[in-house]
């Protein structure tokens, strides 16, 4: 399987993020990528490219303009602001809630910050935006090479995106990778794709974007909301709405949940899919639902990722696999390239 690695993920290296009412050392880190890297040279899983370049304006097929502009300057804005903020990352601290208005942009920074954000874990630091970019380039050069009748692509990259929605950062992700990858698919003569999210949390970005599409069907096993980040978005009775009624399907799990019970709710999303005619598969691949994930609450062990793969390949569509969490450090390299392996058995 043909990788396309983003070698300027490192560009997007966050300090801290607010985490029980303290700033802690970032959990999603480059040398993350590095060790799926290393990894998947070690076992000759194929060949690592560098993504093509793409015109900007193709971002605009998945986020909004006011929010892609807000982005490409946003450290420029944060440096002018004192000259010290160089030496931090610029993280939100206010958000407008229900009531609140959200259709007049503030001139202010920091108001800007929470108007396109709803985390306080997800620094923007000096290179996010080049970092993100090219990540996004990886996703449409993966998706161009399943188009091209590749039986499947890998996009290795961070930060990672599917937290990220229409105008909107957090959970990590700023670009939604998977949903460029998806818009992708469909723009290259797709009729129906399908997107399965595998990441312990709900991808409510990914959601968003394709939740009134009927061309668009997204399926996810995560962490109930309930007790999980990002708790506002992937309960079951979210099914869609008009045209995409029926076309969203979250299976939210309990903490704790291990591989048994995790693998029957990956054969009814595969089966949903199957059920809908889908002509090619986009895998949001996190690796967050390790038991030794620091951040997570599954308990999936080294091996359930080559089987986690041979499911995904006996869905029997053109794949495009997008790296999104994994916290793990020293095992994100062997479940991520486990998952690609027990693919192509
Ligand atoms: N400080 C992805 O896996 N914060 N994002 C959790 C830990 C947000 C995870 C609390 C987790 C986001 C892509
Ligand atoms: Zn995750």
């Amino acid at each position: 399987m043909i990788t396309f690695y983003n070698e300027r993920h490192g560009q997007h290296h966050g300090k801290a993020e607010m985490f029980r009412g303290e700033l802690v050392p970032c959990f999603e880190v480059p040398s993350r990528v590095e060790r799926v890297l290393a990894e998947l040279r070690g076992r000759r899983l194929g060949a690592i490219e560098a993504p093509q370049a793409f015109d900007e304006a193709v971002l605009e097929r998945v986020h909004a303009r006011p929010y892609l502009q807000f982005l490409r300057g946003a450290w420029e804005e944060w440096v002018a602001l004192n000259a010290g903020n160089a030496q931090r990352d610029a993280l939100p601290s206010v958000w407008p809630v229900r009531g609140h208005r959200s259709d007049v942009v503030p001139q202010n920074f920091a108001a800007r910050m929470g108007l396109f954000s709803y985390d306080a874990g997800t620094p923007l630091t000096a290179g996010t935006w080049d970092a993100a970019r090219e990540g996004a380039w990886c996703a449409l050069s993966a998706a161009g090479r399943v188009l091209g009748g590749a039986r499947a692509a890998f996009a290795l990259t961070r930060p990672p995106g599917h937290h990220a929605g229409h105008d909107f950062f957090g959970g990590y992700c700023f670009i939604n990778n998977a949903a460029l990858a998806a818009q992708a698919l469909r723009d290259g003569g797709v009729e129906r794709v399908a997107i399965v999210d595998i990441d312990y949390h709900h991808g409510n970005g990914t959601q968003t974007l394709y939740y009134d599409r009927a061309d668009m069907f997204y399926a996810s096993l995560h962490g109930d909301p309930l007790t999980e980040y990002p708790f506002f978005l992937g309960h079951a009775d979210e099914t869609g709405v008009g045209e995409g009624l029926g076309c969203n399907l979250n299976l939210p799990l309990p903490r704790g949940t291990g591989f048994p019970a995790w693998h029957g709710a990956l054969g009814q999303a595969l089966r949903a899919i199957a059920d809908h005619g889908a002509g090619a598969l986009v895998v949001s691949l996190g690796v967050d639902t390790f038991e030794g994930d620091p951040i997570s609450g599954f308990r999936l062990r080294q091996d359930d990722y080559l089987r986690i793969g041979e499911a995904l390949a006996s869905a029997g569509l053109p794949t495009v696999f997008v790296f999104e969490g994994g916290y793990a450090v020293s095992e994100v390299g062997i479940n991520t390239v486990n998952v690609l392996e027990g693919f192509e058995q």
